[in-house]
């Protein structure tokens, strides 16, 4: 395959990118196969980030592969409004199957962001439906990212994501995030420090009142904004908090859904049931867009009470539930039993919590943070050029080490897909360490 050239680089506007730099010294993948990605010479390249935190299973699995291929030629679209087809509803099957308590009503997306629109809207349409409209309120949390539909600016904690944007956004209260590096720097998993954050609540419901408010949303672990385990026993009071006051209690999974964090769900590894969960990415290993709600049996059996002619739901995607994304789901759900990924990745936790550990004074880490297979590495930052270093040290990763990393801000975060051997672990990890060492 031949180099792009700057032209053919041009009409493609990239997401979350630096266009104009990145076209000048574009960093292209062509093609991937398990942990690796390869360029356009044939490099192959170390994918510590699992994609976007989404290929959990590794690149071009042959059992997903061909469960898209076959459905591609079989069944490229069918409705899911008023018809259905048989693959969404075993998708649905197996994702529920997953979840714990009640959670076994599944509502179809096709992104993490629209899966946050889609359970911010299902709470607040419940409560409408139970007699109590005045609850619209959705309480969120600082540094909190979920996507950037109505929910991710509203609720989402990244000020650069939502600061121009407040005239777009709905009524929403943030929790403050639960990172606090005083007390808690290089934690290893769950930090001690930082339950009684979930008090917070308390105060924005004693603000609000409860009768304003439809729920809470968090991730169980915040992901994109670098890597932040929940405090001991914080998930254990938000629920206990919100149940009090007749407040859904959202889990963001998008990250921690599909063994991330060695489970189905991160709900099942911190013992804390919400009443519905968002997932996206893991639940086809990246391979085609899907995401979606899954919910507890009340909320949905309360929708079903209309007459039969009446839509239940006025909410869905001309997507939800597409065939190939639903046969991606079950053939990567079915890998990941087959394979015993999730129990893989709880297996490699500790190796892998001693490997990024081990940076700790390396020239210019100032903090490590981990669980389960996701850690991040916060760096110093370059006076007066925020992002900079992490930009660079990606750069030189990329080009020099032919590793891919994910950064935010002056974070640099790893994720492999669960297939990782130990020897992936270390090859990442050491390398980010000359990279530094050089870079100080
Ligand atoms: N919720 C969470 C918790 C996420 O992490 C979304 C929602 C939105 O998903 P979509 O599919 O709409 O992008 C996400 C997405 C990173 C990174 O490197 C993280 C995400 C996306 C891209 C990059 O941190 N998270």
């Amino acid at each position: 395959m031949t180099a792009l050239s700057t032209n053919q680089l041009e009409a493609f506007w990239l997401p979350f990118t630096p266009n104009t730099e990145f076209k000048r010294n574009p960093r292209i993948i062509t093609g991937a196969e398990g942990m690796y990605y390869r360029d356009q010479a044939g490099r192959k390249i170390l994918d510590s980030s699992a994609g976007l935190w989404c290929s959990n299973a590794g690149h071009c699995r042959a059992p997903i592969v061909k469960a898209i291929q076959e459905t591609a030629a079989t069944l490229d679209f069918a409705p899911n409004f008023q018809f259905g087809h048989p693959k969404a509803f075993e998708a649905a099957a197996k994702i529920a199957a997953l979840a714990p308590g009640n959670l076994n009503h599944v509502f179809f997306a096709n992104s993490g962001s629209e899966a946050a629109d889609t359970a911010v809207k299902i709470a607040v349409a419940w409560h409408r439906a139970r007699g109590e409209g005045t609850r619209t309120r959705i309480v969120g949390r600082e540094r909190a990212y979920h996507g950037v539909g109505m929910a991710g600016i509203s609720a989402g904690g990244i000020g650069t994501n939502r600061r121009w944007f407040d005239a777009l956004t709905f009524p929403a209260s943030h929790l403050p995030a639960t990172y606090n590096r005083a007390e808690q720097a290089f934690s290893k998993g769950q930090p001690v420090w930082g339950g009684h954050l979930a008090d917070e609540l308390e105060k924005i419901i004693t603000l609000h009142d409860a009768s304003t408010i439809a729920a809470v949303i968090v991730e169980p672990m915040a992901g994109s904004t670098g890597v932040l385990p929940p405090p001991k026993g914080y998930l254990e009071k938000l629920r206990t908090i919100t149940e009090q006051h007749g407040i859904l209690l959202i889990f963001d999974e998008v990250i921690t859904g599909f063994g991330r964090l060695g489970a189905g769900f991160a709900a099942e590894r911190f013992g804390v049931t919400p009443d519905i969960i968002t997932f996206a990415k893991g639940v086809t290993s990246g391979t085609v867009p899907m995401g979606g709600a899954i919910v507890d049996r009340r909320i949905y059996e309360q929708f079903m009470t209309g007459p039969d002619h009446a839509i239940d739901m006025f909410h869905g995607y001309t997507y939800s539930g597409h065939p190939l994304a639903a046969a991606a789901a079950c053939a990567t759900i079915d890998l990941y039993r087959d394979e015993g990924l999730f129990e893989r990745s709880a297996a490699l936790e500790p190796y892998f919590e001693q490997a990024v550990h081990s940076l700790r004074g390396t020239p210019l880490v100032q903090d490590i943070r981990n669980i389960g297979l996701a850690a991040a590495i916060d760096l110093e930052p370059v006076t007066g050029a925020p992002g900079k270093r992490a930009f660079d040290v990606m750069k030189t990763m990329f080009f020099d080490k032919d590793v891919v990393i994910r950064i935010a801000g002056d974070c640099v975060a790893f994720s492999p897909p669960l297939i990782a051997e130990q020897s992936h672990i270390d090859e990442m990890t050491g390398k980010l360490a000359e990279v530094l060492k050089a870079a100080a």
